[in-house]
């Protein structure tokens, strides 16, 4: 064992008086895909259910467990062991996702930050909460389920009358889940994300074990591989075996010097902290991805038609997850992997481009594409499909992969402006198919993803990416849109500033709606743009300079006419009576915090 590493340790365990200040939760879901099915159809519950994606058992209840069933068996392995395993396919994940999401909405009511990771895995950092609870407690907390091991003595940091709170804490989490949802879950507590983690499924299906700090590195020791600790990849695991370090107790004597070696000290010092068990890495909220993808497999792929099949078929299935994100999306990446079958290897590659915002349409209230709108898409994947790949030669592919990497947020509190504005979405649709990803070399923005950022439904968004637009357009549409160039970049505010048409757009929308058939050209909750004729009097108005005597001087006449009459009049009333409404004539990022959806923001004046 590093003794300068134990040393420092246990020396500040004692001196400093709050060396363990977080409480961490992790909680895994029993069998998560198998209880997704077994809760649909609880006849499933008193047989051995495997849960079938192509020829392996993704996992398996534990029932089937008891024969032996592991996850990731082939399915002829696991008849072999349970010949009456029952099989569902649970190829199509939409529902394991939509219980994933309401597992972490119910962990987010305890109003604590939650780190959700994979489907069926979140953490929960208690801190605030247990130093709330700790308020109200007098005397002897006891702990709730299964502890690693009894403590020795006692931390003078007091972590473990906070432990104890959050054992308690869990077990209501846990409890909540079930039965609000109807799953069993497993929890580890401790003071990191580390110990937390690896604890969890220390007793399962069903229950839960808290770990203190002193057993940290006794029970880091019992993990037979480096590659056991979650931050350890398949290359640092490659690393640490060619120097013979294989099991975690191995990291724990390896010398720190000799750790340098090999790795920056930085990550020397990390590994050795990893395998002692500490660990400081926060929990972080999770938020919406930042990108949405989906990738398919096989086995070789050397024919164009069949690879536009495969990606029809996940272009369908990402459709569906992005109408349930209900964010806008406005770029799309495709991903190939290209096997070299001289060199026996294989790689990633990437490209993506924008696409138009008007592909997608807003009925109701949900995010729809038309069939025009879907075949526009293919047409954009399969031009990036033909950067890609040089046609006049064979090609190799072992997986093909779609993402939507950037998003136009919608903007849905019914006090948004920004959400009235969308209602009439259609205009800025008709105006924004000027603006439609063409491919052609001159126009196209293109970029070549790394190919280590290329994974399915990835939560960061490390690619080197295109500018939005090139220098020259976003200055045109910053000028037209009414914001300076950074502003272009909000979307909410691209949405509003849409609305600046100059009298020759107002005429190409109105040509368009004329001559359009299509229902959702109409705008539904516009009503200065009930009908047509209504659209031509706005028209009008903006040929003749506006009609606009209220409006300050700052006011750009051509957007105040483009708005519906409802919100001119609401305008001009907070006009009449600036104390209802503060002008926000600095920044419309900064000022009128307590009214951050006010119309007023967007008729700043131009400096
Ligand atoms: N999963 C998958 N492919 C894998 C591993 C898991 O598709 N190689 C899916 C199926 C699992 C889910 O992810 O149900 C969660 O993975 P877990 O490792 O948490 O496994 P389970 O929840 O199924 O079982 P456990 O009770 O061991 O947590
Ligand atoms: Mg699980
Ligand atoms: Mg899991």
């Amino acid at each position: 064992m590093d003794d300068r590493i134990m040393e420092s340790s246990s020396s500040t365990f004692t001196d400093v008086a709050s060396e363990h200040p977080k409480s961490i939760i992790h909680i895994d879901i029993d069998c998560f895909y198998a209880q997704v099915e077994m809760i649909r159809k609880p006849e499933l519950r008193s047989q051995p259910l495997g849960i079938q994606q192509k020829n392996i058992v993704v996992t398996s209840n534990y029932e089937a467990r008891k024969y032996g069933v592991k996850k990731c068996m082939l399915i002829t392995d696991a008849l072999k062991v349970c010949p009456n395993l029952k099989l569902v396919n649970g190829e199509d994940l939409h529902d394991y996702r939509t219980a994933s999401n309401k597992i972490f909405a119910v962990l987010q009511t305890w109003k604590c930050p939650v780190e959700k990771l994979g489907m069926d895995e979140n953490y929960i950092d208690v801190t605030n909460l247990v130093q709330e609870r700790l308020k109200s407690i007098n005397s002897g907390v006891t702990v709730a389920g299964h502890v690693f091991s009894e403590p020795s003595m006692d931390c003078p940091c007091g972590c473990h009358t906070r432990l104890k709170i959050s054992s308690q804490v869990a077990t209501e989490m846990r409890q909540k889940i079930y039965n609000e949802l109807g799953f069993t879950t497993c929890a580890g507590i401790a003071h990191n994300k580390l110990l937390a983690k690896l604890i969890c499924p220390f007793h399962k299906p069903n229950d839960q074990t808290t770990i203190y700090p002193e057993h940290g590195p006794l029970f880091m020791s019992t993990l037979q591989s480096v590659r056991s600790i979650p931050s350890i990849g398949s290359k640092t695991t490659e690393a640490l075996i060619s120097q013979k370090i294989i099991t975690v107790s191995d990291l724990q004597k390896v010398s720190l010097d000799v750790l340098k070696k090999h790795f920056s000290s930085d990550m020397a010092v990390r590994l050795k902290n990893l395998s002692i068990g500490e660990d400081n890495t926060p929990v972080k909220q999770t938020g919406r991805p930042q990108s949405i993808g989906l990738e398919d497999s096989f086995k070789t792929v050397s024919v164009k038609s069949e690879v536009e099949e495969r990606f029809a078929a996940l272009l369908q299935r990402l459709l569906v997850l992005v109408r349930e994100d209900g964010r806008i999306p406005v770029s799309l990446r495709v991903t190939l992997r290209k096997k070299d079958v001289k060199r026996l290897s294989s790689h990633r590659e990437s490209r993506q481009c924008q696409v138009s915002p008007s592909i997608f349409t807003i009925n109701n209230g949900t995010l729809t594409v038309t069939e025009a709108g879907q075949n526009k898409l293919m047409t954009i994947i399969m031009r990036l499909f033909n950067k890609l790949i040089d046609l006049t030669k064979p090609f190799h592919l072992t997986l093909v992969g779609l993402a939507f990497t950037k998003f136009q947020e919608r903007m849905t509190g019914r006090s948004s402006i920004v959400n009235y504005l969308m209602n009439d979405i259609s205009v800025q649709s008709v105006l924004n198919i000027q603006n439609d990803c063409d491919t052609s070399a001159s126009s196209m923005d293109y970029s070549a993803a790394s190919p280590s950022s290329s994974t399915t439904t990835d939560l960061s968004d490390a690619e080197v990416e295109p500018s939005p637009k090139k220098p020259k357009k976003v200055g045109l549409i910053a000028k037209r849109r009414c914001f300076s160039k950074e502003e272009v970049a909000s979307p909410s505010k691209l949405r509003v500033g849409d609305l600046r048409l100059n009298s020759k757009e107002l005429e190409k929308v109105s040509e368009l709606r004329l001559n359009s058939r299509d229902r959702s050209l109409t705008p539904r909750a516009s009503p200065a743009k009930d009908n047509l004729s209504d659209t031509s009097d706005t028209m009008k108005d903006v040929a003749e300079g506006g009609n606009c005597e209220d409006c300050p001087s700052y006011v750009d006449r051509e957007v105040f006419n483009a708005l519906p009459d409802e919100m001119q009049q609401e305008l001009k009333a907070m006009w009449k009576n600036p104390s209802s409404s503060e002008v926000p004539r600095s920044s419309p990022r900064t000022s009128n915090r307590s009214k951050p959806n006010t119309l007023l923001k967007y008729f700043v004046p131009h400096k």
